[in-house]
C-alpha cells in the first residue's frame, strides 16, 4: 500500500451480499461492489485495496495498517457499526481521510441501527446510496488527497 491506495474495508456478512435480502441490499454481490471500487479508484487516479472480514479484530488490524501513508480508508463495518467502541478508537487514530459507508439507510431501519459509533470519528459518511455510495466515498477520498497534497 502507498500514497495512491484507498483501502476499502467491508465487515461482517457483507460477503453474503446478493444472496439474501435483496429488498434491503440490492442484487449486487461483494465482487460487484469491489469492481465498482476498483473502477472508481482508477478514475480518480487511485488504486483500491479491497478486503472483507467477519472478524472485529481483523478490521481493527487493517485500519491500523492503513492509518498513515495511504490516500484514505472507506469502511462499511456492517453490524460492528452499531456495537464497536474498539473499531471507533482505531478509526479515531487514523491520520488519513476516512469514510463510513452503508448500503442501506440505517436511520430509516430498526432503532438499534440508528446509532453509529463510527460517524463522529470518520471524516465523511455516505449512507443509503447503495453500491454507488462506495464510488462516492472513493471520490471524496481522492478530493481530500489532492486537496492535502
Ligand atoms: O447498510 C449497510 O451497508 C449495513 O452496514 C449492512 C449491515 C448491517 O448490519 C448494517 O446495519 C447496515 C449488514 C451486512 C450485510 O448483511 C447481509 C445479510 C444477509 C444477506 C446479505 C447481506
Amino acid at each position: 500500500m502507498d500514497a495512491r491506495t484507498v483501502l476499502v474495508l467491508n465487515g461482517p456478512n457483507l460477503n453474503l451480499l446478493g444472496e439474501r435480502e435483496p429488498e434491503v441490499y440490492g442484487h449486487a454481490t461483494l465482487a460487484d461492489v469491489e469492481a465498482v471500487c476498483r473502477e472508481a479508484a482508477e478514475a480518480a487516479g487511485l488504486v483500491a485495496e479491497c478486503r472483507q472480514t467477519n472478524h472485529e479484530g481483523t478490521l481493527i488490524d487493517w485500519v491500523q495498517e492503513g492509518r498513515r501513508g495511504i490516500a484514505g480508508i472507506v469502511i462499511n463495518a456492517g453490524g460492528y457499526t452499531h456495537t464497536s467502541v474498539a473499531l471507533r478508537d482505531a478509526l479515531a487514530a487514523a491520520a488519513v481521510p476516512t469514510v463510513e459507508v452503508h448500503l442501506s439507510d440505517i436511520h430509516a431501519r430498526e432503532p438499534f441501527r440508528h446509532h453509529s459509533y463510527l460517524t463522529e470519528v470518520c471524516g465523511h459518511a455516505v449512507i443509503g446510496a447503495g453500491v454507488p455510495g462506495y464510488a462516492e466515498a472513493i471520490a471524496w477520498v481522492a478530493a481530500r488527497a489532492s486537496r492535502d497534497a
